[in-house]
């Protein structure tokens, strides 16, 4: 596998030293300060190009090309949008960059309660406490309407979970909660998620589906001329929160979005944490099945619980077996005559890392232990299979 770290550009605390030190060969970066839906310039995507590479890496994959809102709702300027998209795709091939990961998840991405939950060795983890997350979505967000997608238990334990938090600790869920985008310092107020998820009243999962499916349609042919990967990233927690759809959780919906746009270009961001946090997501099938479309791997991993609550375990512990995912991808590798690149993701904050303020998940030292098992096991499993 080709070794990574994502690095979220010249504001991140974590340098491009840093990342290459952690025995990384390659970056995985976006360009955060292009508002979504803009064009990325053919400028722009080399002078990037030209920071990593000064540091002796390459940039490996684009993490995110955002997809605009109103792609995902086709409304507005839709149609306009994915033209640009389109024309960004073709300005990275011509940077000669490989691989595109995006989401579709509507409004929001990744979503936890606590981002500096205490493990048993006092380092931090990124968690999701299912009780944690509907008191915010009924007594801090307020969401009209709410209390339909739960159920008499539901509401219950979160009544009492409520409760028991005081003030400070309230703060503290709303803040994590409204964290925003990664890569980005500005959370948002109830008031603009509020208006916002109203924007995608009459917009279920299958209309998504449909959207998504459109979008695919028209961007993955440019992205096969142009000998671009696409790698959509699964949902994060894999399924609908705040009443919002999410159509990337599951085995079907992969095999559905693949379908619809029939070309190795059309692929995944394949993370074991996100399709993970789900007990129905047998994660060394999917492989097995998708694994042609497999262009990038986030090798993190989940430990769940039976109230549906999750948090982020070492990357080599948690619910996933990470010995046979890594075997499945050298078969895939090998198969394929490719190296796929990985990066470990959502790592634990330790050590000196606990007194810096970091992005939550992308502190170096954390990353860089994930990291440095990973390549382990890999070679490891290579030795062995010789
Ligand atoms: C979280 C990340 C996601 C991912 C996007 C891809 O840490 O894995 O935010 O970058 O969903 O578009």
């Amino acid at each position: 596998m080709e070794q990574t770290m994502r690095w979220f550009g010249p504001n991140d605390p974590v340098s491009l030293w840093d990342i290459r030190q952690a025995g990384c060969t390659g970056v995985v970066t976006a360009l955060h300060q292009i508002p979504v839906g803009a064009v990325w310039t053919v400028e722009a995507i080399n002078t990037r190009k030209a920071m990593i590479e000064a540091a002796g890496m390459s940039w490996t994959v684009i993490e995110s090309l955002p997809v605009h809102e109103d792609i995902k709702k086709q409304s507005g300027n839709y149609r306009q949008y994915i033209e640009h998209y389109k024309e960004s795709l073709r300005n990275v091939a011509a940077c000669g960059l490989k691989v595109v990961t995006y989401n579709f998840m509507p409004i929001l991405d990744w979503m936890r309660t606590d981002v500096s939950y205490e493990m048993p060795d006092k380092s931090k983890a990124l968690y999701f406490e299912r009780s944690a997350f509907i008191a915010f979505d009924l007594f801090l967000l307020k969401r009209p309407g709410a209390e339909k997608d739960y159920t008499a238990t539901d509401i219950q334990k979160a009544t009492n979970r409520f409760e028991r938090m005081n003030n400070a600790e309230k703060e503290t869920l709303f803040r994590n909660t409204m964290l925003g985008l990664p890569g980005s310092d500005d959370a948002f107020t109830p008031e603009q998620v509020l208006t916002a998820l109203r924007t995608y009243d009459g917009i279920d999962a299958q209309k998504l589906k449909q959207h998504l499916f459109y979008f695919l349609q028209q961007v993955v042919p440019v992205a096969e001329a142009c000998g671009l990967k696409m790698a959509i990233h699964p949902d994060d927690p894999p399924y609908s929160i705040l009443g919002l759809p999410r159509i990337v959780s599951t085995a079907q919906d992969v095999l559905d979005l693949l379908e619809a746009a029939p070309s190795l270009a059309n692929g995944l961001c394949f993370c074991t944490g996100s399709f993970g946090a789900r007990a129905d997501n047998d994660l060394f099938t999917m492989l097995q099945a998708f694994g042609d479309h497999v262009h990038f791997l986030h090798l993190r991993n989940t430990k769940r619980d039976a109230e549906g609550n999750f948090y982020e375990a070492d990357h080599l512990a948690g619910d996933a077996d990470m010995y046979t995912i890594v075997k499945e991808v050298l078969h895939i590798m090998q198969r394929r005559k490719v190296a796929i690149p990985m990066r470990p993701d959502h790592g634990h904050q330790m050590l000196d890392d606990l007194q810096k303020k970091t992005y939550p998940g992308y502190s170096a030292i954390g990353r860089l232990r994930g990291l440095a098992e990973l390549r382990g096991l890999e070679m490891g499993i290579c030795k062995s299979l010789k």
